[in-house]
Parts: structure tokens; sequence; C-alpha cells
């Protein structure tokens, strides 16, 4: 929606797994959403403007060549990989999908690119994720080391925190790979959690809402404290709440794919931003909730639960995010209106939230309860 109304012709494909995943493991959004035909209709009756929809999985390559010989992108945004933590460690089948999933849809990706047009700029969603949390300064996507009196840029090192994150460091390295032999185009947007539930062009009609979840699996942390935060239900600290990371409102990224589209990669560059605006700690979004809810009459409480994951709860964070910024990126950042707005509106589906799907119940340690 957001680029086809800024003049961009868009072709967009779906096998509807989130949707499914969210059936089968009984974690359903916070309110429904139509399905991408009908509401690529509904955006064409609000806007003017047609997106083309194709319904089928980006690991089938004949089905994906086809649409890129038809269609002829001068960009690929590829949005099509498993993108849960939790899920990603909840058994055997999911970790294996994961695997397949991400890495297939990537590999099938490069190959249409270089079967119909080698210039074709794939921009990758990444994550921050892949960096993990080293004791120094996190750079964005290459670091420069001295060893032995000479110098090297590799790829920064990699210290995934779960297996989902595991396949996003592979997918950059195959990537990379590609880059160095077939000199595609390539540009890894490092995005950190997001937040929000509306866009400018989602606001047009109730239904184009992007899907919105707070279970322990799809929901990311500040999405998931607003609506316990409605609930009346303590916000659910892993740990002992330090873990920092990069955050960004859903609105910011979208106009960071913009940003990459519009200044593509040169052939053969890997290009690596790190997409988020802002750091805090979990302690640091709980507190911001709680203080914006007091003043909407909320009572917010917090509970420290036993971590789930494996991960450190303090730690050293200080990531670079220049690229996005030097290409005009206009953040929003975090306050208490925004928050406030964004509670208001979980507000208006309080009576729809499942309060059984909120607390954790997939660990690192084993599968699934
Ligand atoms: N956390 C809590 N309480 C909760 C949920 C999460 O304390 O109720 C903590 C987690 O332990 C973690 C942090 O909040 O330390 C972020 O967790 P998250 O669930 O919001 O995000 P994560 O699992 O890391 O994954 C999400 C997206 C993923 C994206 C990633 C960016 O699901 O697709 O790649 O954010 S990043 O975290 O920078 O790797």
């Amino acid at each position: 929606m957001y680029l086809s109304s800024r003049g961009d012709e868009v072709a967009v494909v779906d096998n509807y797994f989130r949707r499914r995943a969210c059936t089968e493991l009984n974690r359903e959004p916070l309110f429904h959403v139509p399905n991408l035909h009908r509401r690529a209709a509904l955006w064409e009756a609000v806007s003017g403007v047609t997106v083309k929809v194709h319904i089928g999985d980006v690991c089938d390559y004949p089905f994906l060549l086809e649409i890129f010989q038809q269609f002829q992108p001068e960009a690929v945004v590829h949005y099509a990989e498993q993108p849960a933590a939790p899920y990603s460690m909840m058994g055997h089948k999911e970790a294996t999908f994961t695997i397949t999933n991400n890495l297939i849809s990537t590999a099938n990706v490069i190959h249409a690119v270089k079967e119909t047009n080698i210039d074709c700029h794939i921009v990758k969603l990444g994550t921050m994720g892949v960096y993990g949390t080293p004791n120094i300064d996190i750079e964005e996507g290459y670091l420069e080391v001295e060893h032995k009196g000479r110098v090297h840029k590799f790829l920064y090192p990699k210290t995934p925190g779960s297996l989902y994150h595991l396949t996003k460091a592979q997918d950059g390295d195959m990537l990379f790979f590609y880059c160095r032999m077939w000199d595609i185009r390539v540009t890894d947007l490092n995005q950190g959690p997001v937040y929000g539930l509306e866009t400018a062009e989602s606001i047009q009609h109730e239904d184009l809402a992007p899907i919105f979840n707070y279970d322990d699996i799809f929901g990311t942390v500040l999405n998931r404290f607003l609506v316990q935060a409605v609930a009346g239900i303590p916000l659910t600290i892993y740990g002992q709440g330090g873990q920092t990371r990069g955050y960004l409102n859903i609105k910011d990224t979208l106009a960071c794919v913009e940003l990459a589209l519009r200044h593509p990669a040169d052939a053969g560059q890997y290009r690596v931003f790190n997409q988020f605006v802002e750091t805090f700690s979990v302690n640091d979004l709980a507190r911001q909730v709680q203080e914006a809810g007091r003043e909407m009459g909320l009572d917010i409480q917090v509970q420290n639960l036993p971590n789930p994951r494996r991960e450190a709860e303090h730690h050293y964070y200080c990531p670079r995010h220049v690229g996005l910024l030097s290409l005009g990126l206009n953040p929003h950042y975090l306050n208490r209106t925004t928050l406030q707005e964004m509670l208001s509106k979980v507000l208006h589906y309080k009576n729809h939230i499942q309060s059984e799907l909120v607390l954790p119940k997939v660990t690192w340690q084993s599968a699934a309860i």
C-alpha cells in the first residue's frame, strides 16, 4: 500500500503462513484481517491503485520464477521468512520449517533475479538479532579487523540468540556470497523489534490494518505490553528486564524500505543497514507503558517471569545506525502521545483479548508446552 500509493507498480506474494500458524497454534491476532485478495480490492477502492496478488509459496521455485518473468520487477522486497524466534525454538517440526523456509526462499529469490534481471535490487528483511549482544559497539554490517599488522574488513561477527535469528545470519551469508559470485545487488535491513498498530495507509479502512499479534509466539514485546496493560495483566518482563534492543515504529519500517529501494545497492554490493531508531531495555518499555497508562486511568503492574529464553539480561549495547538516517529517514520516536494512541486503539478491541495467550509457553530449553 505504501509503495503503490507513491506511484510504484506493486505485486505481492503470500502463502498465508503466519495466518495458518496462528490458527493451528491457537494464537489468533487481536482483530480479524481479511484475506489478501479482499484487502487489495479494498485498497484499490480507497486509493485507486491496483496491487497484483499472487497466493503461493516463495519456496516453490517454478511459481516464483513465473511471477518474476511476468512482472519483471526492478526490485524485490523479501519478507517471506518465518519471523518468530519462539516459533523456531518449539520443536523439530518448527525448527526444520524455519531453516527450510528461510533459506530456500532466499535462494529462490536470488536465482529468480539471476534468471530474469541480474540488476533487480534485493531488499531483504534482516534482524538486529543476528549480532547478539557483544561487548563492543555493533557496526553496520561490517567490522574492520587489524590482525598481526594487517587489516581486513569482515562481515560483523554474528551471535544469534534463536534458531530464527540464526537463519537470518545464514541468509545474509548466502546473499553476500552471491554478491561476490554474480554481482547481485542486495540491501539487508537489520531491523529491531517493531511496534505499532497502524500506518498512514492502513488507517484509511479498518480492514487494511496490519496483523497485530500479542501472544507469546508472534507478538513483539511492546505490542504485548500494550495488550497486557489494557487487559489488566501484569507486564511480562522476562528475567531481570535489562535486555536492550533497537526499536522502531511500524511507520518507519515502511520509510526504511522505500529509502533502500530509491537508493539501490551497487552491483556486487551487499549493503547492510541497522534499522531501528532508538534503544530501550525491557524495563524501560514497561515503565513507559505504566506511566502512559496511568494518565489514562489504567492501573498497570509488572511481573518478572523466569526468562523462557537464553539471553543476556544485563549487557553492553551500542549499535551504530547511520545509513538510513543519512538517506533521509525522519524517525517517529516513542513518546507518551504515541503510547496513549496505541493504548486507545487496543482499548477499542479490549473484548477481543484472550488472556490465556499472554504468558510464555515456549522455552529455549525444550519443546513447547
Ligand atoms: N520480552 C520480554 N517480555 C515479553 C516478550 C519479550 O521481556 O513478553 C523480551 C525478550 O526476552 C527479548 C526482547 O523482549 O529480550 C525482545 O523480544 P521480542 O519478542 O519483542 O523480539 P524478538 O523475539 O527478538 O523478535 C522480534 C521479531 C523478529 C525480529 C526481532 C528483531 O519477532 O522478527 O527479527 O524482533 S531483534 O530483536 O532486534 O532481533
